[in-house]
């Protein structure tokens, strides 16, 4: 199967053995989920495996800058040098000394997510933070909130829907997310084929708005007044069908009382008459489902935004019922097995903003401020694992500098990139095809019960680690030199094969055993999602209560903001290419060549009232920062918004990347703001970014 993105397709690879290399990719049409669907980046798995830049062994940074030199180390020595380093730090510093910063192919790794933790745990900090916090913290909110637990996430039963309400996701593109859906693109076929509409409410007219039967443009950070009044029609005009174990519909109708189509749409930008038709569309379809993402999560009201979707959901009639927003069953159920923590919240508060823990983390944009603020408590080294955040985090290039002026960092990643350019060891683990896999993550969001394992394609060499065994030896070293032995059950696990964990999993719900899957190399399927609440809900009361004061505390903000008139500046949003995969993959030929993907995205009559024209440079500059780029003309952009991809801005000293260092763009994140989130679940407001754009210089 293929680890680069929440699709996990499964594949048919051709291999030459001798050489260890991938002569050709496929998708397997035996899969039960992905149904032979493969795209670009899958195609692209050997070129990860054969790159000459991949890091194989450790290395160690001699010189800064321009002048840094990486030699290789033998892994005892590295890991001694790396557990050292940390010990002596937290000896000194105290606890919370040590950062950690985990990226997003953790979620896609099965090592790292049984031993991953044992390790976080063993580095003792606070200083936690992960890509969680530019991403999907508000679904976590709301889900534990609501249901009890923060991975206890519906998603859309899209293969037996009628309706569906796409909000700020583009799955054309990023084949899907919170929502495992392998081949989109068909599936869209065979809801349009049943007589299904989809409606899609973006500010880009985006790759699944030209597939979708109807696109609204709607303003940037404006979606919860318009989700809101959905549901206030919902209520208002008597199609909300509460299911019996949910309680609070008296209170949320006052709350929603004032939030009208007609007070929303001057707002949003969406027509009143349109948010009306559209909820009734939702509550009279045969079935129907709305569904947000990344454009209403990594957004200034995400967690009203995801709260007001799962109350649409759950008062529209179709909820836990075929067609809806339905909970997956996974067959190694690491939420119904409570094997993960249902989430906290505000254990604790950073030391500079005072910001709230949340889900046992800090909120990545306090990161930066945290090392860089001289006190007690500062951050004086740093961890990071499989990710990038000075490319994927606000203000990026200023984390940039902040990490260069760390005591140690130590980054767990497979190249030397804008990031782990700055640490001074890099321990580099084996990568997909050379490990075992099987998704504990994302077969929990999937639109279909499957499960399946796949084995390592070839054999690491001897001197290469798998992510498992550095978690296990770090944490050993670090409690060695700490005086502070593992707790038997953290050694017990550390020492495991995740195959065992696996097994055990699996044995845990008994819907497939790991011979079964050893035997069905494609996938077992274990059929449609079914209905499966209240007795999933893991509430105290196993209700679902509408209006937790958490989340409605929040609506006051939104109200305030709804009274400004929109201002006549433009603002700033992301977008996803189905070639590039957030920072990394651009070191291969095959997703590079092209047309350039980098552009700044920008409406005509937008070009014109500023004297610019298509394919000039610009100089687009916001509160924190300013980049130059291309401009390209394009209508599909709602007029009043431009538009960047995240994850360019390659080329930086000291980084080995290849291809990459030669692909055009700038980092977005160098204009997003970290003083812009989400306050209720700590999320960065990556989206409507106010900016201006002049000529280039
Ligand atoms: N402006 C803006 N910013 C965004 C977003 C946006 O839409 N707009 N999206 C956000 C989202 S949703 C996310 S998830 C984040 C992603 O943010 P990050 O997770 O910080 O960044 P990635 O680019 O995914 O970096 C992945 C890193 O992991 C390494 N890697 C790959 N495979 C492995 C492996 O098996 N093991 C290890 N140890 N390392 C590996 C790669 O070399 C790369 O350095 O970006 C966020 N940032
Ligand atoms: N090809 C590719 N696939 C990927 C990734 C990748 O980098 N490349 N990354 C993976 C990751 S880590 C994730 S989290 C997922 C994300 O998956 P998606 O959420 O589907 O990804 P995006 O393409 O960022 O879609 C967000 C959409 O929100 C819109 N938008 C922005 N602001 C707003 C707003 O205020 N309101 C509304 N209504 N819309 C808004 C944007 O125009 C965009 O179309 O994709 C995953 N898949
Ligand atoms: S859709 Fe995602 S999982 Fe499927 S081949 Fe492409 S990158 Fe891999
Ligand atoms: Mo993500």
């Amino acid at each position: 199967m293929c680890n680069l993105c929440e699709a996990i397709c499964g594949l048919v690879l051709t291999i030459d053995r001798d050489a260890r290399r991938v002569v050709g990719v496929r998708g397997n049409p035996d899969d039960p989920l992905s149904r032979g669907h493969v795209c670009p980046k899958g195609v692209a798995l050997g070129d990860v495996h054969a790159d000459p830049d991949r890091l194989r062994r450790p290395v160690r940074r001699v010189g800064e800058g321009d002048d840094a030199r990486w030699e290789e180390l033998e892994w005892d020595e590295a890991l001694d040098l790396v557990a050292d380093r940390l010990a002596a730090t937290l000896r000194e510093h105290g606890d919370d000394a040590v950062g950690v910063y985990l990226g997003n192919p953790n979620a896609h790794s099965l090592g790292f997510s049984t031993h991953g933790p044992h390790l976080v745990r063993a580095l003792r900090t606070r200083n936690r933070f992960s890509a969680s916090t530019v991403d999907q913290m508000p679904h976590q909110v709301v889900a534990r909130h609501l249901y009890g637990h923060q991975l206890l996430i519906p998603v859309p039963d899209l293969d037996r829907t009628a309706f569906f309400l796409v909000v700020g996701a583009n799955p054309m593109a990023s084949n899907g997310s919170l929502m495992t859906v392998p081949d989109f693109p068909q599936r869209v076929r065979e809801l349009h084929g049943r007589g299904g509409r989809m409606v899609v409410l973006d500010p880009r007219r985006t790759e699944t708005a030209r597939v979708a039967d109807e696109h609204h443009f709607v303003r940037p950070n404006t979606d919860a007044a318009l989700l809101l009044a959905m549901l206030h029609v919902l209520i208002a005009d008597g199609l909300a069908r509460p299911p019996a174990y949910v309680d609070g519909l008296e209170r949320l109708a006052e709350l929603v009382a004032p939030f009208t189509p007609e007070a929303a749409a001057p707002w949003c930008g969406v027509d009143a008459a349109v948010i009306r038709r559209l909820a009734h569309e939702l509550a009279q379809a045969p079935a129907g489902v709305v569904y947000g993402r990344i454009g209403v999560s990594t957004h200034a009201f995400g967690t009203l935004c995801q709260w007001a979707i799962a109350c649409l959901n759950l008062l529209s009639g179709h909820a836990d019922a075929p067609g809806g927003a339905m909970f997956p069953e996974p067959a190694a159920d690491t939420v119904g097995l409570r094997v993960l923590g249902p989430g906290t919240q505000g254990r604790w508060r950073s030391r500079v903003r005072d910001a709230e823990e949340v889900g046992g983390e800090l909120p990545a944009v306090v990161m930066a401020e945290e090392i860089a603020t001289p006190g007690e408590g500062r951050i004086r080294a740093m961890v990071t694992i499989a990710g990038n955040p000075v490319l994927s985090t606000p203000s990026g290039d200023r984390l940039g500098e902040t990490l260069a002026g760390l005591d140690f960092m130590v980054s767990l990643d497979i190249y030397l990139n804008e990031t782990t350019r700055h640490a001074d060891v890099v321990l580099p683990p084996t990568t997909l095809l050379e490990r075992d896999h099987y998704d504990l993550v994302f077969h929990g969001f999937a639109v279909r019960n499957t499960a399946r394992w796949t084995p390592a394609v070839f054999e690491p060499d001897d001197d290469q680690r798998h992510d498992w065994q550095i978690a296990a030896a770090l944490a050993h070293r670090l409690a060695e030199r700490l005086d502070a032995p593992l707790p038997a059950s953290a050694a017990g696990a550390l020492d495991a094969d995740p195959r065992d964990l696996v097994a055990m999993l699996l044995a845990g719900t008994g819907r497939t055993t790991f011979e079964e899957l050893l035997e069905h190399p494609e996938g077992v399927d274990l059929g449609p999602l079914r209905p499966t609440l209240p007795g999933r809900l893991q509430t105290a009361d196993q209700r679902i209560d509408l209006v937790p004061e958490a989340l409605v505390a929040d609506l006051p903000r939104l109200a305030a903001a709804m009274a400004e008139p929109p201002g006549d500046g433009l603002v700033l949003i992301g977008r996803r290419h189905q070639r590039d995969c957030n920072s990394w993959l651009h070191n291969t030929d095959r997703l590079t060549r092209g047309r350039p993907r980098h552009h700044l995205l920008m409406h005509p009559d937008d070009l014109a009232a500023r004297g610019l024209a298509d394919g000039d440079r610009v100089r687009v500059a916001s509160r924190v920062g300013s980049v130059e780029t291309e401009v390209s003309a394009d209508d599909a952009l709602m007029p009043g918004v431009v538009s960047l991809p995240h994850g360019y801005g390659h080329g930086a000293a000291g980084t080995r990347l290849g291809h990459a260092n030669t692909v055009p763009g700038v980092s977005v994140n160098d204009l997003t703001d970290p003083s812009l989130v989400d306050p209720v679940s700590g999320n960065a407001a990556l989206t409507g970014v106010p900016v201006e754009v002049t000529a280039g210089g």
